[in-house]
């Protein structure tokens, strides 16, 4: 028979060897479904774009600092710079006449343009004329700078899998020698595969990554319109994914980015998904409901749907409303661990119990 001390003893053994009795944490190291600590939150285009503009006053881009960029800090996650568990988002700002000195590093990055034009992405070498609504990847691995050849200032939204590679411990880094790579063409990637139905026969496409970098706004634009009064998704309206030409997958083996239409009048039914994302009301305004609370947004804003939360879209004005997004779901897919919720009670859309003050 054991006594209370003896229990006692036990436990304290159990600790001071470093190990831990499952029995006692069942319940936390097997919830019945994901419970997440990120939280719903948002973003003001207004916060953002004046702090940009502040940065760009106040701090010098420099080796070392490398980019001038504010993070998304997620709310729930106790000061962890990241604005859900695997991704990063963030505004970057660079100024006339400035370049951001090439590196490389092991997270993958997309660049979605929200503000200014005539600024590059120079990948390997090949220069990436940015303009707004356009996505450019940054895969894995390949040298990076960016130049702003422009008489105004251009921003940006960043999306990394930085927090994941980091918790992975795969994160690498590297400066280049110099402070940019030699610049050997100028949109190549898009010339030659920009139209996704043609393929280049000359040449052999990259098998790591997507050989398209620079997706461009027009045609992506007219993706949107094309589909009219159409059926679409019931949960996103006019929902795109962006695909990586030659494979068909997501753009990244980490991250897959989509571009959506919420037609006037339309809220869609809620769903949920093993992934977290965070959006970018890219124009007009409208509101999104997630896990009860509703979020008004705003052209410009910034914000997270965490795991397994129950979202859906509205879009209660008559002009247009374009949500752009990036999602962890390629690495759920990848690990088998990707499930999707459709919400069934009423007429599919949730109960707003309250209204997000940012
Ligand atoms: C990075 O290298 C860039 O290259 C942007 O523009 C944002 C956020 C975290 C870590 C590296 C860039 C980044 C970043």
């Amino acid at each position: 028979m054991s006594t209370n001390t003896e229990t006692e003893a036990f436990y304290r053994e159990v600790d001071e060897k470093h190990l831990v009795p499952l029995w006692n944490i069942t319940q936390d190291a097997l919830p019945a479904e994901p419970r997440t600590p990120v939280k719903p939150h948002l973003w003001r285009w207004a916060d953002l774009r004046r702090l940009a503009h502040r940065a760009g006053d106040l701090v010098p881009i420099e080796r070392g600092g490398e980019r001038r960029v504010l993070g998304l800090v997620n709310p729930g996650l106790g000061g962890k710079h990241a604005a859900t568990r695997t991704l990063w988002a963030a505004v970057q700002i660079v100024k006339p006449g400035e370049i951001a000195p090439c590196h490389r590093h092991s997270p993958s990055a997309i660049r979605f343009i929200i503000e200014g034009d005539r600024t590059y992405t120079n990948l390997n070498g090949d220069k990436c004329v940015m303009s707004r609504g356009d996505l450019v990847l940054t895969p894995s691995w390949d040298w990076h700078d960016h130049g702003c050849e422009s008489d105004e200032p251009m921003i940006w939204m960043d999306g990394l899998d930085l927090p994941l590679v980091g918790d992975l411990d795969a994160t690498f880094f590297e400066m280049y020698p110099d402070h940019r790579f030699p610049i050997t063409d100028v949109n190549e990637s898009e010339r030659k595969f920009g139209v996704t139905h043609l393929r280049p026969t000359w040449e052999k496409p990259p098998e790591d990554r997507s050989p398209l970098l620079n997706f461009k706004w027009e045609p992506t634009y007219d993706a949107l319109q094309r589909i009219g009064e159409g059926p679409a998704s019931p949960h996103d309206d006019v929902c795109f994914e962006y695909l990586n030409p030659n494979t068909g997958g997501p753009v990244l083996t980490t991250m897959s980015c989509t571009i959506q239409r919420v037609r006037p009048g339309v809220r869609t039914q809620a769903h949920r998904q093993v992934q977290s994302s965070v959006y970018l009301a890219f124009s007009g305004s409208g509101y999104s409901v997630i896990d009860g609370q509703r979020f008004d947004w705003e052209e410009g804003d910034f914000f997270v749907v965490p795991p397994w939360a129950w979202h859906e879209h509205a879009n209660p004005t008559d002009g247009e409303a374009i949500l752009f997004a990036i999602h962890d779901t390629p690495v759920m897919k990848a690990l088998g661990l990707y499930r999707e919720e459709s919400y069934t009670e009423g007429d599919g859309h949730q109960e707003i119990r309250e209204t997000f003050e940012p």
